[in-house]
């Protein structure tokens, strides 16, 4: 028997998933309709009420929310239940605007805690492991999800937050952490700081659950590789509960919905049509037990693809690509679309390491995009001479896989600042 943190629910039949969804919505529905009257004029605007929604194939009849319904009914307005029956909030971590805050029942925090505790199960976490948590404590969602799971498992918690990489490394060292979770931009920054250390072998670290931003599959070799450990992606939102939406298992293919609490779609993020299964698209939840913050059909701006093909690891629940960036991450550079994972792809392919930043602006009413790339110690010193040979070739590799000239300007070691949280890669000039 495979080592499953809820093997009746994660293993469950297609049909078995699929009859919990159905019950679970029309109940859902109705608890939206009572009591979130936003929504529900959202539903009598689109004529649909609960009466209409007897199934999953029903879903699509319902109206989108989006971050813009977020904005409009902050922070109040799309809340399920009342303000005494809750008991937290957290909030994202977006810089412009206002930010979302999402309210969680105690139950709600039950829910989102058994799906971070699925994902370190996953990873191959027991009771025996030290469970590192570095994702940033406080409002943000990383922390307190992953500290909650790691809690259920049984593993010693460390609640390290981020931030003071000599303590992370101390207490690593110390206390023989065995699974660390952070970004994957952090966790190339401790992988940095160990080799400068030569700590190498005083860390065992055997797992790795890293997520909250987007990295290729090149800085997913970068980082085992460094770390000595297996890593594996986590996906989630805020508005959704927070980390443990979806997680990968020992497959390392995609990462599985946590289906019995919310339903999936793939949409034309154009029109806003559901897609075949299969097709790339704007992935869009509904949650389907959550009570504080029920959101339905919630547009999550982020582009994947679900699949539904067997997993090796015997879980039955649909699977996510990684999200292949977002919509609204996506630069329109001179008419052309670019997405910064492109840009990171083919730095990882040229051996520099994940520490970029790019910069784009208007001179003369035209795009003009910058990227700026840190050496590692090692090819800054070998390549003293010939940093312009090296610079040509960086733009023609961008020019071919963007269809575009970039200008490209090699760093020194450490002179891009680094990140604890969710690393900061784009400076969009036009925007000021
Ligand atoms: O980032 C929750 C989280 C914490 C996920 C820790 C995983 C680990 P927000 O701050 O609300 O919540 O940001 C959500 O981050 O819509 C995606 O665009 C992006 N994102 C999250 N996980 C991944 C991932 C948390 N594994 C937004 N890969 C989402 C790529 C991700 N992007």
């Amino acid at each position: 028997m495979r080592n499953y943190y809820q093997p009746e629910i994660e293993t469950a039949s297609r049909e078995q998933i699929r009859q919990w969804q159905d019950e679970r919505l029309v109940q859902q529905v109705q608890h939206v309709w009572d009591n979130v009257p936003y929504y529900r004029a959202k539903m009598e605007e689109k004529g649909v009420t609960p009466a209409d929604i007897k199934s999953v194939d029903d879903l699509h009849k319902l109206p989108f929310l989006t971050k813009a319904d977020l904005r409009d009914a902050y922070p109040y307005g799309l809340m399920g239940v009342p303000v005494e029956e809750c008991v937290r909030i957290q909030s994202t971590s977006g810089t412009t605007g206002k930010r979302v805050v999402a309210f969680y029942t105690q139950g709600d925090i039950d829910l989102w805690e058994d799906c971070c505790a699925r994902a370190i199960v996953a990873v191959g976490g027991t009771k025996e492991d030290v469970c590192h948590v570095s994702y940033g404590y406080g409002l943000f969602t990383g922390g307190a999800g992953l500290h909650g799971g790691s809690h259920k498992v049984g593993c010693l918690t460390l609640p390290m937050s981020s931030g003071n990489t000599d303590r992370q490394l101390q207490f690593m060292e110390d206390l023989g952490s065995t699974i660390i979770c952070c970004t994957p931009s952090y966790a190339a920054y401790l992988a940095e700081s160990i080799h400068e250390r030569g700590l190498q072998d005083k860390i065992h670290l055997k797992a790795g659950i890293f997520g909250a931003e987007a990295w290729s599959e090149n800085m997913r070799r970068d980082i085992e590789q460094k770390l000595g450990l297996k890593a594996y992606d986590i996906y989630g939102l805020t508005e959704i509960s927070g980390p443990g939406v979806s997680f990968e298992c020992e497959a390392q293919t995609g990462m599985h919905i946590n289906e019995d609490h919310f339903i999936a779609e793939i949409i034309d993020p154009d029109t806003g049509e559901v897609l075949p299964e299969g097709s790339k698209g704007e992935l869009v939840f509904t949650c389907i037990t959550k009570k504080a913050f029920p959101l339905l059909r919630y547009r999550t701006r982020d582009i994947c693809v679900l699949s539904r093909e067997a997993c090796p690891c015997g879980r039955t629940h649909v699977k996510m690509t990684k999200p292949m960036g977002r919509s609204d991450d996506m630069l329109i550079i001179r008419g052309v679309n670019v997405f910064p994972s492109q840009i990171e792809t083919v730095l990882l392919q040229q051996g520099y390491p994940a520490n970029y930043q790019i910069i784009v602006d208007r001179v003369n009413n035209s795009d003009t995009l910058e990227v700026l790339v840190e050496m590692t110690p090692d090819n800054f010193s070998d390549s003293l001479g010939d940093i312009t040979a090296k610079e040509k070739l960086l733009v023609a590799e961008l020019k071919s896989m963007l269809g575009l000239h970039a200008k490209v300007k090699l760093v020194a070691p450490k002179t891009i600042t680094r990140s604890e949280g969710k690393a900061v890669r784009i400076i969009d000039n036009r925007k000021i």
